[in-house]
């Protein structure tokens, strides 16, 4: 595979920010389904994806929801990767966050690597005001830990291994390569890996060069050049530098609005598709390409028959 080709995915909404926040937030099955579709068009090779009580925005499982999404996508594009979030919200259990594998049997899925504390509540002094009642309690919590234990993250890749879904490993610290390696030294996990960094969450790395370096280095050191590949998922106003970064390095990137809802300083991004399309100028500009979904799946190591 042509190495200046790289993959950019797009998370589209996420459940780090609130709708208050932008109105931009695709909140609603519809809204989801548009931004995506938009995002693919202007370069995403893949789409990750939570879905959010259309009534309010609050983070949600819901089966038919997702089920709605995931159709509508398809319905318009046959190509895009969807990764499925088992994430979910870090106020979700982990059964509730696992369960979508079995039941929706995604091509991807994310896989968190580790627990870590979860600090939103310094952005939820930037708003002065929250248009629904659970906004601000979400985020202004001292107390919360993303829970993923070594048993959750057995659960999950014993269903992912089941369904045939692919893990997108994402790492949050230098902590979690070492907890891939131990998963992958146990025979719980399988090369070849896909890693994401997920940078600049207050309680994870921070999103510096040097805290991409870090990140990098380790898992060169752990695991060996060219036998993983990466991506980094910048939270936040780092979000182009860090994936400029990435890309210096022969890396990967993903953007949105799930983890950044600027397009430059000051100015709300109006869509995912603003995001991915600045993400593939600046790729251009490098002499790069954005992958398309087929050469992503090359890259991944996915079968290429689509679920
Ligand atoms: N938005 C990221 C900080 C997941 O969906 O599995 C976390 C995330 C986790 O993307
Ligand atoms: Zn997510």
């Amino acid at each position: 595979m042509d190495k200046n080709k790289r993959i950019i995915s797009c998370a589209i909404t996420g459940a780090v920010h609130v709708p208050s926040m932008s109105k931009y937030l695709p909140v609603k099955p519809e809204d989801i389904i548009e931004e995506s579709l938009g995002a693919a068009e202007a370069g995403a090779a893949s789409v990750h994806i939570h879905v959010r009580n259309p009534q309010n925005g609050e983070p949600i499982t819901n089966f038919e929801l997702f089920e709605q999404v995931i159709k509508g996508i398809r319905e318009k594009n046959k190509e895009v990767i969807i990764c499925v979030t088992t994430g979910g919200s870090v106020k979700m259990t982990v059964e509730e966050r696992a369960s979508v594998i079995p039941r929706l049997r995604p091509e991807l899925g994310s896989m968190n690597c580790g627990s870590l504390n979860w600090g939103l509540f310094e952005i939820a002094k930037k708003y002065p005001s929250f248009n629904y009642e659970w906004e601000k309690k979400f985020l202004d919590d001292k107390n919360i830990i993303f829970v993923n234990t070594f048993g959750a993250i057995e659960t999950i890749l014993s269903y992912m291994d089941k369904e045939g879904t692919k893990p997108e490993l994402e790492v949050y610290d230098a902590g979690h390569l070492y907890n891939i390696k131990y998963l992958l030294d146990n025979g719980i996990l399988r090369s070849p890996l896909y890693i994401q960094f997920v940078t600049g969450i207050l309680g994870s790395i921070g999103s510096s060069p040097y805290d991409i370096m870090q990140l990098h280095q380790t898992a060169e050191r752990l695991f060996g050049a060219g036998n993983y590949v990466w991506s980094v998922a910048a939270a936040g106003k780092s979000q182009f530098t860090s994936s400029t970064m990435s890309l210096l390095l022969g890396g990967h990137i993903r953007v949105g609005l799930e983890d950044n809802l600027y397009l430059d300083k000051g100015v709300l991004a109006k869509s995912n598709r603003e995001l991915v399309s600045k993400s593939a100028r600046i790729m251009r500009e490098l002499s790069l390409e954005p992958a398309t979904p087929s050469e992503a799946r090359e890259i991944l190591g996915l079968n290429q028959t689509m679920s």
